[in-house]
């Protein structure tokens, strides 16, 4: 298919309420959409890094110049084989793994589209019933954090997972295990707040029957991860290090975790996500996808993701009004008990609420 022409927009989008993390407090989202048209159709993706790098070295308006300076000169126009024909292209500039991510959502979406087949059975996704898991933002005082629990009894969420940093761990871990009983599945994430000297307090955590214990050290981090693994109970689940197979495998090799967090973005894209889920399935690995606060372009895309065999326990893809007052997709992202199916759309499967996002849009670049 011959890429003709490619359309950059960043949108903002105020979130519910703000959402804190041990790097930080999001209240308005900036995402930046790319669509790339060829033959009459479209296909969408989404960069979902922070607004500032504060998760990994990306940041919205550095996503925005890789795309224009050095990612998209090489797309437009070309003529591709296949949903893989930019990967090549895409290996030779280093990093910027979130805005080839969202190449690569829209190549697949197209590919897709031009297939007449939902993107998830274009990727070889075989599951249909998708568990969910909220994550929930650094809350004020335990308390405040038992209070958003118990609101959560009936929404039939597959697993809560609770941000964490330093002074803010044991005593917020503790009132959300009161709170859900023992049984319901809990983890917790750290976005690489501590380190290996604070070892005896993450011992602590094995107290709280967490499924897993997610990214408590460096965000670059895998060696430390691995001495961190041996003293804990509890297995580690990796984020931030992972950017493609190869990273998943010299993890699996040092025993660094037990569970992987997939972000599409993060390993730029479906080439890797692909070839990491048959890792984890080969080897015996958790796998779940990650979320980085989507609109329904990224919500999309991740449902398709969990869709191939290897994924294993609760996602992150809450539904659309966990944090969107209106998604900028129609239908929106939905689950019931806790489970979300794919979408059945060809392609993506979503239309896009054109109304809605013109407003949001900060700015638009067409290139052709
Ligand atoms: O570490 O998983 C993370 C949000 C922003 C950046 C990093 C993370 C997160 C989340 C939210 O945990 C997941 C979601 O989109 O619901
Ligand atoms: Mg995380």
């Amino acid at each position: 298919m011959k890429i003709e022409q490619i359309e950059l927009r960043e949108i903002r989008m105020p979130l519910k309420s703000p959402f804190e993390t041990s790097f930080g407090l999001t209240s308005i989202r900036r995402m930046i959409l790319l669509k790339v048209f060829s033959e009459g159709m479209y296909g969408i993706g989404e960069v979902a890094c922070g607004e500032e790098p504060g998760y990994n070295h990306e940041a919205t308006d550095m996503a925005w110049i890789a795309l224009t300076d050095f990612l998209l000169p090489h797309l437009i126009g070309k003529n591709l084989e296949d949903a893989f024909g930019f990967e090549s292209t895409a290996k030779k500039i280093r990093g910027n793994h979130f805005a080839k991510g969202a190449i690569s959502m829209a190549l697949h979406d197209v590919f897709a589209k031009a297939a007449n087949l939902p993107l998830w059975k274009f990727l070889g996704g075989t599951k249909t019933m998708l568990p969910i898991g909220l994550s929930i933002g650094i809350k004020q005082s335990p308390e405040a954090l038992a209070e958003f629990l118990s609101q959560q009894k009936t929404s039939g969420f597959k697993r809560f997972k609770l941000k964490i940093g330093p002074g803010r761990d044991l005593a917020f871990v503790d009132a959300a295990r009161n709170a859900i009983g023992p049984d319901t599945a809990l983890t917790v994430d750290a976005n690489s707040a501590y380190s290996l000297a604070d070892t005896a307090l993450l011992k602590k955590l094995d107290d709280y029957n967490l499924q897993y214990i997610e990214q408590p050290l460096g965000y670059d981090d895998i060696v430390d991860h691995a001495t961190l693994s041996k003293e804990l109970l509890t297995p580690i689940c990796l984020d931030e290090p992972i950017h493609s197979s190869d990273d998943v495998r010299k993890a699996h090799l040092l025993g660094s975790g037990k569970v992987i967090n997939l972000k599409l973005g993060r390993v730029d894209g479906y080439a890797e996500s692909i070839k990491i889920a048959k890792f984890c399935a080969a080897n015996n690995l958790g796998l779940w996808c990650g979320g980085m606060l989507e609109s329904g372009v990224g919500r999309a895309h991740n449902l398709a993701l969990q869709t191939l065999p290897g994924f294993t326990l609760a996602s992150d893809t809450a539904p659309s009004n966990r944090y969107w007052e209106t998604d900028i997709i129609e239908p929106e992202i939905s689950m019931i008990d806790g489970m979300a199916s794919p979408l059945p759309g060809v392609g993506l499967g979503v239309n896009l609420r054109d109304d809605l996002i013109h407003n949001l849009t900060a700015r638009v670049l067409n290139i052709a």
